[in-house]
């Protein structure tokens, strides 16, 4: 197959004004009617044959306005349909096709979930139910009739507004239509039949609209869909005060199934979920996971205006709804909680997940101009990285501009498939700014390098910033153009606070904020008392990764002192990663691993420093994790050198701090009834940060002591967080917690997913075996997503140590298993085989054996699309 190219990109021959869909449900034997109302366009030749996209998919019959196409007429496969030369007037195409529901383990198209019907468009499975223009530029309106068992599908839900429903006289079966009067695309079109549970509530918008709201869910799990139904409405009546958005049908529904691809999806008006982010209660969800609901929740109501009024052209924009839709659901959360303890979450998930991606060989633009499998497009780079695209955006031209153009989008384009081009030039406009340069953004792969030098001259009081930006080369792009990086920065004086100057010269500079456009800029400040410290790129203002060029005393002073929380954060990582990859050498240099003193100092003044958020000291006192030491150290990395390294530390942090470990960890250790919101959580993330550290000293008290919280903890947040530390640390009492665990919980699939990834996260040469077991115990199905990314997914990409093992076991296993899901589900496959594109940065053993991994999924017969796609880029 050929890739797709953004240059090749022209609108359809056809349009499809209306559709009518009929569902006659059936377990195995699904028939869809599909009645379109095609209309060429004006610029379309008469005769052109309109061809539609089909995926798998069985045709039954086709009519045009109501006459059975002959033979001759039409050509189908299950690819595909050509009508070979329709009439030049509008006219009606009627489509039968037979589906299968019950064996389509892609869970792309029409499915099975657990006893519901349910489906997933986004982004071509509306061809798997039926033949269309399956493109994200075709909007239409659609009306759907559901026709199913009572019995079995009591419940009928579809997008839009329910219009009627009944009997089927003289048979088990009964029906609904419904109806959405805004226009879409294919991909947004939702269905759902089952037999399931739902909480109900309402909401009055802002102009006094009326809508009724539900959550579905199992029977049974209906008090477990409070809180999605409480921060669903904190969603909607945050998008009318923070952009002015109104909810704009009289229902809006969401339902929990249990098989899912990925998070959620945002079809229009039928939101439909991965369960695990609906259900809750203190017992069974983690304070991780009430954040989750809450964020992703937001985040695909916020869709109905970005990505659903205003959808994309095409795939290659995906960035304009995802990036945006995560910048809206990260600033609805800094609402909810703590908007710098926010900020510092997803940096360190943005450097964990979209960094990699950066620096290797899946490396493309926010927006890709080519792509094989769009499925693989779904990244951190287009979703997380076009997020810090827009927030750059907005600290470049300012808050107010950004304001404006955002109303001028919203604006303008209502009704829209929109392109990044017409999003950037609403700032434009707004800012009256050239963006030119700023579109870069969109196109260059690779994350910039900000190199930073400094200079005091005292006699002249004049400070000398000198701000460097490279980009390296990326897949199919070596030459690179420099980039507009908005630079907020303070000069921090010797009390810590930031020192005024009188000047500022060699760049554009709007109050903190430094406009870095050249490939070097210097810039002279006048009036500079003293030598200041720089604190560069404060709240992160874009993503770059900063080379600081700065001795440890300066960051370690910043970690003290810094007025930005996100940039005192940093400096207490930046000095972390510091002496993690100064013990790693030595570790592998045969030497030992060391931890600097003023550093376990400054630690401990910042986690007893009460008058900081406990939350905030919680994420100073995690230190980066294994994968983040591989990144830093970026070749010829030895994962056990990096394990040790980090052992070492923890262990002696652990012990050197103890005292004030477990005071923290009784203090902060709440024994009131449980709440989720942030200030709670916080709590616990600092008690359970403390005892996870203080677990790493090896001390057998402290292990009972775990023990004993993970027996009488009334929260799942603080019996995983005990469990994780037992295991983690390799206490004694391991074994049994686990066991505990299993059965305590063995019901609740969704809490089996964290004893499963606890089990695969274990450091320690017996993980693999013990993972291989697993894919044997009854509670897990390589069928269920969930499951497999919870045992597998976790396993290959948060135990670097136990899957790049030296005897490459780790590979073998990954790719069998790799091999064996692209025969059931190609996306959750190829998810998986991303765990491998950082192979390069391996040593020379590792490399080969994960290349001979590689290698072996490339050649195995009948591959995907989907797996074909990653395992090639990664190879090339
Ligand atoms: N738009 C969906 C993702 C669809 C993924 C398709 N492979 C969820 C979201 O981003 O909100
Ligand atoms: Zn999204």
């Amino acid at each position: 197959t050929a890739a797709i190219l953004l240059k090749d990109y022209r609108p359809s021959d056809y349009a499809i004004g209306r559709v009518h869909l009929d569902f006659q449900l059936h377990e195995t034997e699904t028939l869809v009617t599909a009645t379109l109302s095609v209309r060429k366009r004006e610029t379309t030749v008469a005769g052109t044959p309109l061809v539609l996209d089909g995926d798998e998919l069985d045709l039954v019959s086709i009519a045009l306005d109501s006459v059975s196409l002959g033979d001759e007429a039409y050509s189908a496969t299950p690819q595909g349909l050509t009508v070979k030369t329709p009439p030049a007037a509008p006219f009606t195409l009627t489509i039968v096709t037979k589906l299968d529901p019950a064996s389509n383990t892609k869970l792309m198209g029409l499915y099975r979930s657990s006893g519901v019907w349910c489906t997933q468009c986004e982004a071509e499975g509306f061809r798997r139910i039926t033949y269309f223009l399956d493109r994200p530029d075709v909007l239409s309106v659609y009306d759907v009739r559901i026709e199913a068992p009572v019995a079995a599908a009591p419940v009928l839900l579809a997008n839009g507004n329910p219009t009627t429903s009944g009997l089927v006289p003289d048979t088990d079966r009964h029906f609904a239509v419904w109806s959405d009067p805004h226009p879409k695309p294919s991909y947004l079109f939702a269905l759902v039949a089952g037999d399931l549970g739902v909480v109900k509530d309402s909401f009055t918008t802002m102009s006094g609209r009326h809508v009724d709201l539900g959550v579905y869910v199992e029977h049974g799990n209906e008090e477990r869909a409070v809180y999605a139904m409480d921060a669903l409405k904190r969603s909607m009546r945050w998008d009318e005060t923070a952009f002015g958005r109104e909810y704009d049908l009289d229902v809006f529904n969401i339902v929990a199934v249990s098989d899912f691809n990925m998070g959620a999806m945002e079809n229009k008006g039928l939101n439909v979920f991965n369960d695990k982010y609906v259900l809750a209660n203190p017992d069974v969800a983690t304070d991780q996971d009430y954040g989750g609901i809450e964020a992703v929740i937001a985040h695909e109501y916020f869709h109905n205006w970005t990505g659903n009024r205003i959808t994309c052209r095409d795939w290659f924009q995906l960035c304009l709804k995802e990036g945006l839709t995560v910048f809206r659901d990260q600033e609805f959360t800094s609402d909810m909680r703590s908007r710098p303890v926010k900020r510092i979450s997803d940096v360190r998930l943005l450097r964990s997940h979209q960094f990699p991606e950066d620096a290797g060989p899946l490396a493309h633009p926010v927006r890709p101009e080519k792509y094989m499998e769009i499925s693989n497009f779904y990244t951190a780079t287009v979703y997380e990285k076009g997020a810090e695209v827009i927030r750059a955006l907005k600290v470049l031209i300012g808050d107010e501009a950004f304001k404006a153009g955002m109303d001028l989008y919203f604006d303008r384009h209502d009704g829209d498939a929109a392109t990044i081009e017409q999003f950037v030039a609403c700032f434009a406009e707004a800012s009256g700014r050239d963006l030119s340069q700023f579109m870069l953004w969109y196109s260059q792969a690779g994350t910039p390098q900000l190199d930073i030098r400094d200079d005091y001259d005292g006699d002249n009081r004049t400070y000398r910033l000198t701000l460097s930006q490279s980009l390296g080369p990326t897949p199919e792009q070596s030459e690179k153009k420099p980039m507009v990086l908005p630079v907020r920065f303070g000069l921090v004086g010797p009390n810590g606070e930031d020192m005024l100057y009188e000047t500022a010269k060699g760049a554009e500079v709007n109050g903190d904020v430094i406009v870095v456009d050249k490939a070097e800029q210097e810039i002279v400040f006048t009036g500079v008392a003293s030598r200041p410290i720089p604190s560069i790129l404060r709240n992160f203002s874009a993503p770059v990764r900063p080379i600081l060029n700065m001795p440890i005393k300066d960051i370690l002073f910043l970690m003290r002192h810094d007025s930005d929380p996100f940039n005192r954060w940093q400096s207490a990582s930046t000095v972390a990663m510091y002496c993690l990859t100064a013990s790693t050498e030595a570790l592998r240099a045969g030497s030992s691993a060391t931890i600097d003193g003023d550093y376990l100092a400054a630690l401990a003044e910042i986690i007893t420093d009460d008058a900081l958020d406990p939350a905030f000291r919680a994420l100073v006192l995690a230190l980066p994790q294994e994968a983040d030491i591989a990144r830093e150290i970026g070749s010829n990395v030895d994962p056990d050198a990096i394990a040790g390294a980090l052992r070492h530390a923890r262990r002696t942090i652990g012990s050197k701090l103890g005292p004030t470990l477990d005071h923290l960890a009784r203090f902060y250790h709440d024994e009131g009834a449980y709440s989720p919101d942030a200030e709670s959580a916080g709590r616990r993330a600092l008690a359970n940060a403390a005892q996870d550290m203080r677990a790493a000293s090896g001390n057998a008290d402290v292990h009972a002591r775990i023990m004993e919280k993970f027996g009488a903890a009334t929260n799942m947040t603080d019996r995983l967080a005990a469990l994780v530390s037992l295991v983690q640390n390799g206490a004694s009492e391991a074994e049994q917690a686990l066991g505990d665990f299993y059965e305590g919980y063995k019901s609740v699939p969704l809490v089996i997913d964290k004893w499963l990834a606890v089990q695969a996260a274990r450091p320690g040469a017996r993980t693999l075996d013990e993972v291989k077991r697993l894919t044997e115990h009854p509670a897990f199905s390589i069928r269920n997503p969930n499951r497999v990314r919870s045992l597998i997914g976790t396993f290959a990409t948060a135990n670097l140590p136990q899957f790049a093992r030296a005897d490459g076991a780790g590979f073998d296993f990954v790719a069998d298993k790799v091999m064996r899901l692209d025969d059931i589900n190609p996306q959750v496959a190829a998810r998986i085989l991303v765990s491998f594109r950082s192979w390069r940065n391996w040593e020379p053993v590792r490399q080969g054996l994960a290349e001979a991994a590689l290698k072996r999924i490339a050649a195995k017969p009948n591959l995907s699309r989907d797996v074909r796609d990653i395992a090639e880029r990664s190879l090339a």
